[in-house]
């Protein structure tokens, strides 16, 4: 049945290790996968969600041990309508890599996409990262915000109904320029993904950026847009 009124593509990046492919599991199929061997080989996964009383089909993006920058494509960002830029709340070196992705992403993605910051695993107590940094972050790069935790399914759901109405609220206004400010004025009032204001500064404070993170050259992702690996029905 592909009865469905949108069809939108979501990209995750975010360095090796901080549960880019736990969400997409926990959101895709409501697991958690247990031990280390979370890395699926598919390009993306299929979800259908009914939002604000539409069907929309989510096709969601993992990077495949792709994770070192420069060894994404262009054509991975290329087509994307959000992007989820990952960091694990208790390892700084993954928060400190952010202005690299967002280097990346500003040099491929089209330049309206949605972009959302996500500081994942806040199920876990040797937090580095407080939420007011990360939240500070996003607002000073213009991105939404919002913690999840993969282990605990909290806000992963919220994370992807939220864009997807975002993203219909985008496809109606057929505007997209003005479409992102109104999203980003209703979400500030509804406090939904918050957008909204800290004075705190996010400091980097370790330059260990990324080194060793990410191994891997599987080069998979890119061109297969419209093949369907594996079909989540919702
Ligand atoms: N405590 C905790 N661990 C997580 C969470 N999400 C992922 N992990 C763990 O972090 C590791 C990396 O996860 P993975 O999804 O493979 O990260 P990826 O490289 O970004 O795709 C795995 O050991 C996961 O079990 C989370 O929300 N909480
Ligand atoms: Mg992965």
């Amino acid at each position: 049945m592909e009865d469905y009124k949108f069809l939108f593509k979501i990209v995750l990046v975010g360095n090796a290790g901080v549960g880019k492919t736990c969400l997409v599991r926990r959101f895709t199929q409501g697991l958690f996968p247990p031990g280390q061997g979370a890395t699926i080989g598919v390009d993306f996964m299929i979800k259908t969600v009914e939002v604000e009383g539409e069907k929309i089909k989510l096709q969601i993006w993992d990077t495949a041990g792709q994770e070192r920058f420069r060894s994404i494509t262009q054509s991975y960002y290329r087509s994307a309508h959000a992007l989820i830029l990952v960091y694990d709340i208790s390892c700084q070196p993954t928060f400190d890599c952010l202005p690299d992705w967002l280097r990346e992403i500003q040099e491929y993605a089209n330049i309206k996409v949605l972009k959302i910051l996500v500081g994942n695993k806040t199920d876990r107590h040797d937090r580095e990262i407080p939420t007011e940094v990360g939240h500070y972050f996003a607002k000073q790069h213009e991105m939404y915000f919002l913690e999840t935790s993969a282990k605990e399914a909290e806000n992963v759901e919220r994370l992807f109904y939220e864009i997807a109405a975002e993203l219909i609220d985008q496809a109606r206004s057929k505007d997209g320029s003005s479409a992102a400010t109104t999203a980003a004025q209703r979400q500030t009032d509804s406090g939904s993904i918050g957008l909204g204001f800290s004075s705190l500064s996010a400091k980097a404070a370790q330059s260990n950026c990324c080194s060793g993170l990410g191994l891997g050259n599987n080069d998979n992702a890119s061109g297969t847009v419209g093949s369907n690996n594996t079909s989540q029905g919702g």
